[in-house]
């Protein structure tokens, strides 16, 4: 069966660009693993652990015949790949792949937790998942996830860095 999972993608060291660059590239690569949309990029101010530099996050919708633990094993393989060190949790990454959402299903397991549990507080994950999916749905959330970022108090957090990113996907892979 095909999903649609939702993804958040992050990178503040290194050089970030090429980071999420190469970390969309290795999912497109992936057999079972389709990109369908990528958002914009945006330039973030960091939230969690605040003395970092600035972090480069952008969202992806893809399809997968993977089921979630399957596709964390992925995103956990792609980090690993390109270099991640796990040091300081909220700390600066070469690259961090979360899963946003999984169809509609909620999931809670010992490593996953769907949809992402913070994910509807953070306007640098909310911005760039509606950009490309802007009627998606949060399971179990009564408003709607644009009402909802509206609401967020960290929107001037999030600017435009690369704009239609998606359009450059195809040039890409
Ligand atoms: N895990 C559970 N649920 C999920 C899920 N839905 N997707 C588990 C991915 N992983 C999930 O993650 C720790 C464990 O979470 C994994 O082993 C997995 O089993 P991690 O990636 O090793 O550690 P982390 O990223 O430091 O922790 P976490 O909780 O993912 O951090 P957050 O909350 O995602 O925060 N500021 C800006 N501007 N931009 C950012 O991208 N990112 C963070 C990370 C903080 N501040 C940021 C940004
Ligand atoms: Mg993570």
């Amino acid at each position: 069966m095909t999903s649609i999972a939702y993804l958040s993608l992050g990178s503040n060291q290194g050089e970030p660009f090429v980071n999420l660059k190469e970390a969309i590239s290795q999912l497109q690569r992936t057999e079972g693993v389709q990109v369908t949309r990528v958002s914009s990029i945006y330039e973030t101010d960091p939230v969690g652990v605040t003395e970092q530099n600035a972090f480069l996050n952008l969202a992806a919708e893809i399809e997968t015949g993977k089921k979630p633990e399957e596709l964390l094993d992925l995103c956990q393989r792609i980090e690993d790949k390109l270099g991640r060190k796990r040091l300081v949790r909220w700390g600066p990454r070469t690259i961090d792949l979360d899963i946003l959402l999984f169809n509609a299903d909620m999931i809670q397991s010992d490593r996953l937790t769907i949809p992402h549990p913070r994910m509807h507080e953070r306007s640098f994950v909310l911005i760039p998942l509606l950009e490309i999916s802007p009627d998606v749905v949060y399971p179990g959330l009564k408003k709607s996830l644009k009402q909802q970022q509206q609401t967020l108090p960290d929107q001037a957090g999030v600017r435009l860095w690369k704009k239609n990113y998606s359009l450059l996907l195809e040039e890409l892979l």
